[in-house]
């Protein structure tokens, strides 16, 4: 069976859009009676700069929320007399939808962490603004969530990546294929995920495989990884909208082990037709929770070999090919055509490291996550369900044809649409 959406397609927003702000003031208006109650009113107000011109028609792009009990408590534009007013959050970048407050608490604090990680220490905008544990933080944090369940990312992907100053990434990528993302994760982050990466891989029968599969639904930090807002802006630059999972897991590697000698192509296990498209099919995010240095058995990559087209010919060595070395913290991403391979660990000890892998949404995916349990849709942004293959733009026929409201609805997010960097 597959898993329902937690929100209808239909009732997906983007952030701050005339949609959004209707959606939360039904939200508030529901509660009026409660709200009634507040000693006093609450109001806040958001601006942003820099807005995508699609949303930004009239000047000051922002919102103002006065949660008084009327009719009307949020209005599209941000107001400086408001008793909590915040200039351009986020550096200026629209933040993508994250829930930070539903689920349990160690992975309301890792969400909110790894935000505060890339975005500085504004995640808490409004809910902090007020005392907590009051009538007004409870309903506050509430409309957060709810919000960021059917908020979408910014569609214009170019001025996402321009935003979050991912311009050059995208100009490696165009050039040679790859390109890395320095303190991308924090090393908390990086400590927790080898724990759970030790946990898992330990947990298996002898001999199996350096590979841990299947993650998205093994807990919630590897939904969070999954939907790292850079490495997703990265993945859609290449991918088009509403690209999937194509398969996230874990490789440890031990001292001398050679993971991946020679070279292949991310595209091998899809029999992908030769020559590959011009556009990409497939890419790969690494990160390395533990050190990429030379003596860890880093990635090796040959720069530009995705414009080749082609599956590695057998017997191609490594050659000439650049280490990616990194720190632990940072990602590696490249385009799934490009020639790579792994070299043999030499120190001591284990490199710890999480691939997660997109394609189009055209492309069969490795993993299945179409009966993915419900809770972890619920607790995660639309962003997620889009990964997970349940807004599936091509429907299901019934008896009765073709599912023309997700036709429609794809069609009209711009599912499978790419930017290039020179219309920017
Ligand atoms: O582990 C590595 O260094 C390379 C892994 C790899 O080939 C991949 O994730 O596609
Ligand atoms: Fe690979």
């Amino acid at each position: 069976m597959t898993t329902e959406l937690a929100v209808p397609l239909d009732q997906r927003v983007e952030f701050a859009s005339a949609d959004w702000i209707h959606e939360a003031n039904r939200f508030l208006s529901e509660r009026r009676e409660s709200i009634k109650h507040f000693a006093r009113p609450v109001s806040f107000s958001v601006e942003f700069d820099k807005a995508p011109e699609h949303l930004n028609s009239s000047g000051k792009l922002g919102y103002t929320v006065v949660v008084d009990g009327a009719e009307t408590m949020v209005t599209s534009k941000p107001d400086a007399t408001a008793d909590f007013f915040q200039h351009c959050i986020y550096d200026h970048a629209i933040p993508p939808a994250t829930i930070v407050h539903a689920g349990n608490e160690d992975s309301a604090r890792c969400r909110r962490r790894e935000y505060e990680h890339l975005f500085g220490n504004s995640l808490g905008y409004y809910v902090d603004a007020f005392e907590t544990n009051t009538d007004v933080s409870v309903l506050l944090m509430a409309f957060h969530d709810h919000m960021a369940r059917r908020t979408v990312n910014n569609p214009a992907i170019v001025h996402r990546a321009h935003q979050l100053g991912l311009e050059s990434n995208l100009r490696e990528l165009d050039a040679v294929g790859y390109t890395v993302l320095p303190a991308a994760f924090s090393h908390v982050f990086a400590d927790e995920l080898r724990q759970e990466t030790h946990r898992n891989h330990a947990g298996r029968q002898e001999g199996a495989s350096f590979r841990a599969t299947m993650l998205l639904q093994r807990g919630a930090m590897w939904e969070q990884a999954a939907l790292h807002p850079w490495v997703l802006t990265l993945a859609e630059y290449l991918l088009g909208r509403g690209c999937l999972m194509y398969q996230s897991d874990t490789i440890v590697k031990e001292t001398g082990q050679e993971t991946h000698p020679g070279m292949h192509s991310d595209y091998g296990a899809s029999r992908i037709n030769e020559p590959f498209p011009d556009y990409c099919l497939e890419a790969t995010a690494v990160w390395a929770i533990d050190e990429f240095q030379v003596e860890h058995g880093p990635t090796v990559i040959r720069p530009g070999s995705f414009k080749e087209r082609r599956q590695v010919p057998p017997g191609t060595t490594q050659e000439g090919a650049q280490l990616i070395e990194m720190e632990r913290g940072s990602i590696a991403f490249w385009h799934g055509a490009t020639w790579h391979g792994s070299t043999p660990r030499t120190a001591p000890g284990q490199r710890t490291s999480l691939h997660n892998a997109y394609s189009r949404n055209f492309v069969r995916t490795i993993e299945r996550y179409e009966d993915i349990d419900p809770a972890i849709i619920v607790r995660n942004p639309p962003a997620f369900s889009t990964l997970c293959g349940l807004d599936d733009p091509f429907g299901k026929s019934g008896d009765d044809g073709a599912d023309f409201e997700r036709l429609m609805y794809c069609a009209a997010a711009g599912y499978g649409q790419a930017e290039l960097l020179e219309q920017a």
